[in-house]
């Protein structure tokens, strides 16, 4: 989903101050906006199971950046985004085909050797940043009555020069769409993720 694309308020969530201010200080330089999502997570709903952002948004040079904000609280009963600790220097893995009775996504990133998940326990309102190379993902919501609720935003550094054709237009951020060059190959993992739904 992209709904910074047909809804205003979306659209000003994305390129929200107070967000740019972190986004400079993490990347160190202009961030672009590259993709919105709204994921509801209902009681019951599968996860996404392990997998690093820029395997499908493919930005180059570097990396993406997720902004990863908490609607619900978050935690391990509702399904609570996991992350890898210092996995945002990994080089991109190729993934395993996912469970899909828990993930509604089919792809999975194998966690390497010494590396581990850990819950990042969350309330509604706070913000994760992390980059396109960490490994995230969370499992089924197992909550009889809570969502899980979350507004993820992905950007790129201003200055990258490819990103999979997904994601275009990109979005400056004072509003403007943008248009760069579309990364034809499917990344080092060769292929395409064409079919899998969303990052
Ligand atoms: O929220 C989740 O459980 C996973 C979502 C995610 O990993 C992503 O937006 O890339």
């Amino acid at each position: 989903m992209h709904p910074h694309r047909f809804n205003e308020k979306a659209r000003a969530y994305m390129l929200h101050p107070k967000t740019r201010v972190y986004l400079e200080r993490f990347m160190g330089g202009e961030p672009v906006g590259t993709q919105t999502m709204y994921y509801f997570k209902p009681p019951g709903a599968r996860g996404q199971a392990m997998h690093q952002d820029n395997f499908y948004l493919l930005v180059q040079p570097g990396t993406c950046m997720a902004a990863w904000t908490a609607l619900d609280d978050c935690d391990a009963e509702n399904g609570g985004l996991m992350v890898v600790p210092n996995s945002q220097n990994n080089d991109l893995v190729c993934p395993e085909r996912a469970d899909v009775s828990l993930s509604y996504a089919p792809h999975r990133v194998p966690i390497p050797e010494g590396q581990k998940p850990v819950l990042a326990e969350m309330k509604a309102g706070d913000t994760l940043f992390f980059n396109g190379n960490v490994i995230h993902g969370s499992g089924p919501n197992r909550s009889k009555t809570r969502f899980r609720r979350s507004w993820i935003c992905h950007y790129a550094k201003g200055d990258l020069s490819r990103i999979s054709k997904f994601f275009l237009p990109l979005v400056s951020m004072d509003g403007r769409d943008i248009v760069v060059e579309f990364e034809p190959g499917g990344g080092p993992c060769g292929g395409t993720w064409e079919g899998a739904e969303g990052a």
